[in-house]
């Protein structure tokens, strides 16, 4: 039965090895478990999509490691952010996608690629949380669930390379005191998205409805008010049996889900602001021109 397929680089030295583990840290890969011994060390990363290719023929392969992304420009900017040499340019290729090289330590080549976006260029955020800042509400009631749920969300978390101590994590004892935390922590400025968790069953809460519709009323509300974006892991189950299968520790973890559309927002959230100063200044470059 097949895992997984892992191709290994073999560095120049721990300076290379270094530079290539600082760079993909940055990106937000995964880390494996890393290795070391009196023979050598190796650090493992998981790319959420693997393949493995084989080429023949006179076409230029640039690097032996080549990442593909859903934004060249924001990865352009990353490498310029951590020093890393890079093309100037990003280049366009014969197969309707474009790229650029980097070189995170002499020698040693990272080709990132991007296919070519469509006719309607969409905005996407992306799944990379390094550098951003969460805060988790979660509460108390059912916390059997609720845990599970925070597990879920943390894993998704650290996985798109978020740092522990980016994350502050504050127990309410209800889901209706979510909304008046969440807008709390929304309102510090201290964080760049809030994940709300929680967990309310039908069969075991009177005013169900009125309970329900309040929370996601005021983690709705709270998101809209204070533009901080909100995502919502809040369960509203029949029964207990439908609230763990939404709680399953991997699959169908509503924490997980909920954390890793709080990336994705943050990420959107910031470009659709640098699109937007963009499109302003170059407003600005035209009318002036004009003059
Ligand atoms: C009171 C109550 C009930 C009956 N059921 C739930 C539930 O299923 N899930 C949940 O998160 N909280 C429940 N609560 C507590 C309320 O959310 C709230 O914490 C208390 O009414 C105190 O304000």
């Amino acid at each position: 039965m097949i895992k997984g397929i892992t191709t290994i680089r073999h560095v120049a030295g721990n300076k290379e090895f270094k530079a290539l583990a600082k760079l993909f840290d940055s990106l937000g890969f995964e880390r494996g478990t890393p290795w070391k011994t009196a023979r050598g060390q190796g650090a493992p990363f998981k790319a959420p999509l693997g393949q493995i290719e084989f080429v023949e023929g006179l076409e230029t392969i640039h690097a032996d490691i080549w990442v593909e992304v859903t934004d060249l420009d924001s990865i352009r900017d990353l490498l310029a952010k951590e020093n890393v040499k890079a093309s100037a340019e990003i280049r366009q290729n014969a197969w309707d996608s474009r790229f650029l090289v980097a070189e995170p330590a002499k020698g040693s080549k990272v080709l990132f690629w991007q296919k070519n976006r469509p006719a309607d260029d969409t905005t996407e955020g992306d799944l990379n949380a390094r550098g951003m800042r969460f805060g988790v509400v979660v509460s108390r009631w059912n916390s059997f669930i609720t845990e599970r749920l925070l597990q879920g969300a943390l894993d998704a978390l650290r996985r798109s390379g978020c740092r522990e101590e980016d994350i502050s994590i504050v127990r309410v004892p209800g889901a209706f005191e979510i909304p008046s935390q969440a807008r709390t922590l929304a309102q510090s400025g201290k964080y760049d998205a809030i994940v709300t968790l929680g967990c309310l069953i039908r069969g075991e809460t009177t005013h169900y409805e009125h309970i329900s519709t309040e929370v996601t009323r005021g983690i709705g509300q709270s998101a809209q008010e204070t533009g901080v974006p909100h995502t919502y892991g809040v369960l509203t189950c029949e029964n207990l049996e439908q609230a763990l299968d939404r709680a399953g520790l991997k699959a169908g973890n509503k924490g997980f889900e909920a954390a890793i559309s709080a990336v994705e927002m943050v990420s959107l959230q910031r470009k659709t602001r640098r699109r937007a100063k963009k499109k302003v200044t170059s407003g600005k470059k035209k009318k002036s021109k004009g003059r």
